[in-house]
């Protein structure tokens, strides 16, 4: 047989296998619905996403929606107006939404507005735009009926901020839980989350994930940011493809920590395209940390935390960060939330 033949018959039989073991992979079965989101304060948020979820027409947008207003009304926690301010003192708000259509909406940089999510989602449904910053995202949410809050900070932030104050250093805090969190700082597994002595739970940013009873995905990231940021700074999580990115036929991430380093490697969008590579959503979610820790290890391991939770269309989840302290909450009906700590880089 001459070599061409040889070629040909072989790259046949390629074929022949490829497609007999294609069409009897098992099917993946989807797991759902579920909730994935960053932090232990992730179970009441994702207990009022599950109230849509386990609704048999519950969408998973509505669901993110309702899970990130939940945290964002905790007045006196730390997502939302109730969150660290600027270094001038000011709270400004940052939150994106993405659907299992493509479509996508967020708010930077704006000030006064309760619900920063539902803004995010107004952005998204009833402009041509995907983002509004600053003045004009204020301005399109009293439009659309929002309520424009007073300018108080709440109790704890006005606490945070006189400390601050007293050395103006901008030293972003690595993982807050950590530093609360007893059960995490022994090291067991999946613990109950730690509230604050106000009976609050604490972190700036709530990211969350969804898979619905239709098998689709949807996502939302909500925050007040880094605490005493620069007047006019935005972090990662307005901005679609780095603090979230939802594609229904792969799978979505979200991130929480240091937005600048994710924005830096376009994270969300990065994890989500090695899950289309095949990849788990733990592995996925390693890969791009593994990307970030390469720019500067010293600096990744000393200065800042990136954690990344990812949610796949056959509801398998994971999470990977570069430091300690990262944890996450799952629910897959009312009630049975739990924590999970995630892997991470450095140990
Ligand atoms: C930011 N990624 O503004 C947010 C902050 C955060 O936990 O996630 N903190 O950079």
């Amino acid at each position: 047989m001459n070599n061409r033949r040889k070629f040909l018959n072989r790259s046949l039989l390629g074929l022949a296998t490829m497609s007999f073991s294609k069409s009897f992979a098992a099917p993946k079965v989807k797991k759902k619905p579920i909730v994935i989101s960053t932090w232990d304060s992730g179970i009441p948020v994702n207990e009022a996403a599950m109230e849509v979820l386990k609704n048999t027409n519950g969408r998973a947008l509505d669901a993110v929606e309702k899970g990130a207003n939940n945290i964002e009304d905790t007045i006196n926690c730390c997502v939302g107006l109730g969150g660290n301010p600027d270094r001038e003192g000011r709270v400004t708000l940052d939150a994106s939404i993405m659907d299992d259509k493509m479509n996508c909406g967020g708010v930077a940089f704006m000030e006064n507005i309760k619900h920063p999510i539902s803004v995010a989602r107004k952005v998204m449904e009833d402009t041509p735009h995907v983002l509004l910053v600053g003045d004009g995202a204020r301005q399109f949410a009293i439009e659309k009926g929002f309520v424009a809050e007073p300018d108080v900070l709440s109790k704890d932030a006005q606490k945070a901020y006189d400390n601050w104050l007293k050395k103006s250093e901008y030293k972003p805090v690595k993982n807050i839980e950590l530093q609360q969190n007893k059960a995490f700082q022994k090291g067991s597994g999946p613990f109950a989350p730690q509230m604050l002595e106000n009976g609050d739970f604490n972190h700036d940013t709530m990211a969350l994930l969804a898979l619905d009873n239709s098998g689709n995905l949807s996502g939302a990231c909500t925050t007040s940011g880094m605490g005493f940021k620069m007047r006019g700074r935005v972090g990662d999580s307005p901005i679609i493809g780095a603090g979230l990115y939802v594609d229904n036929e792969v799978g979505a991430c979200t991130s929480s920590g240091q937005g600048e380093e994710v924005v830096r490697i376009a994270g969300s969008h990065l994890v989500v395209e090695f899950m289309r590579q095949g990849k788990s959503p733990e592995m996925a979610c390693k890969m791009a940390i593994e990307r970030l820790v390469k720019i500067n290890p010293k600096k990744a391991k000393e200065e800042f935390q990136v954690g990344f939770i990812a949610l796949n269309k056959y509801g398998e989840y994971g999470a990977f960060a570069i430091n300690p302290g990262f944890v996450f909450s799952v629910t897959t009906a009312p009630g049975n939330g739990k924590v999970i700590k995630a892997k991470s880089y450095f140990n």
